[in-house]
């Protein structure tokens, strides 16, 4: 089988449709070497604000993926397409309910080589996802475990998503996931906003994601490629 779209992802930035970019700031983060953007946001995303980033980014050749969080935002045109579940919410629409709902009406448009389903476990409470999904967040590490254990082995979901989005996270527990995991490859987002913290979410998940500091400190995102693409070398080198 060959390798998904997103399976040599190392640093992704994640953009939202909702947040405005200008010009410039957009052409640095599609030129920094990062190795795709990823396109979602957790309110105010439409389909007209999702098409007019997509073909802003389409002048550059970084690949481009969309985060689905609602269907009527099913713009095509992406390399990629991610399905998100929410796991550790007692709002069973999170988890399966609207993602139903949007394959019932819209299933058949989807280029389905190219879709992969991801299993979020939000973890800061403060952050709009938490709120939005009724997010529980206060996991011990072990319950952090096998909630991904749900995912990776009794669901076989492709791609876990540890979501500390606006905090940077905890990576012993982030370092554990991995290390546990049989299939899924593991995304690591949240309050990265140094080239340090970019490179210790590089040793603890196998993609990481950048998204706010790239609205709030260009020079800084740019610093997470490099520190990103480095860790992975060294990764690999040892391994
Ligand atoms: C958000 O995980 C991403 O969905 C990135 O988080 O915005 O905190 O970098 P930040």
């Amino acid at each position: 089988m060959s390798s998904p779209f997103y399976g040599n992802w190392r640093h992704v930035f994640k953009l939202d449709p909702d947040r405005p970019i200008d010009d410039d700031r957009l052409a640095a983060v599609c030129l920094s070497g990062t190795d795709a953007i990823l396109v979602g946001g957790s309110s105010g995303v439409t389909f007209d604000n999702t098409v007019e980033l997509l073909s802003r980014i389409r002048r550059f050749e970084t690949p481009c993926a969309l985060e689905l969080s609602s269907a009527e935002c099913g713009v095509p045109g992406f390399d990629g397409y991610f399905i998100p579940m929410v796991l550790n919410t007692e709002q069973g629409g999170w988890i399966a309910g609207r993602q139903a709902e949007a394959l019932r009406d819209y299933g058949r448009l989807l280029p389905w080589e190219q879709v992969a389903g991801e299993a979020y476990i939000v973890l800061n409470p403060d952050s709009t996802v938490a709120r939005l999904t009724e997010a529980k967040t206060d996991l011990t590490a072990d319950e952090i475990a096998a909630y991904s254990q749900v995912a990776d082995r009794l669901w076989r979901a492709p791609v876990l998503y540890l979501e500390y989005s606006g905090t940077f996270g905890d990576m012993a527990a982030v370092r554990r996931v991995r290390s546990e995991l049989t299939q899924a490859r593991l995304f690591y987002g949240g309050g990265i906003r140094t080239a340090e913290q970019a490179r210790q979410a590089a040793l603890s998940a196998h993609t990481v994601v950048v998204g706010n500091v790239v609205y709030d400190d260009l020079e800084a995102a740019l610093s997470t490629v490099e520190a990103v693409i480095n860790s992975a070398k060294e990764q690999d080198h040892v391994f």
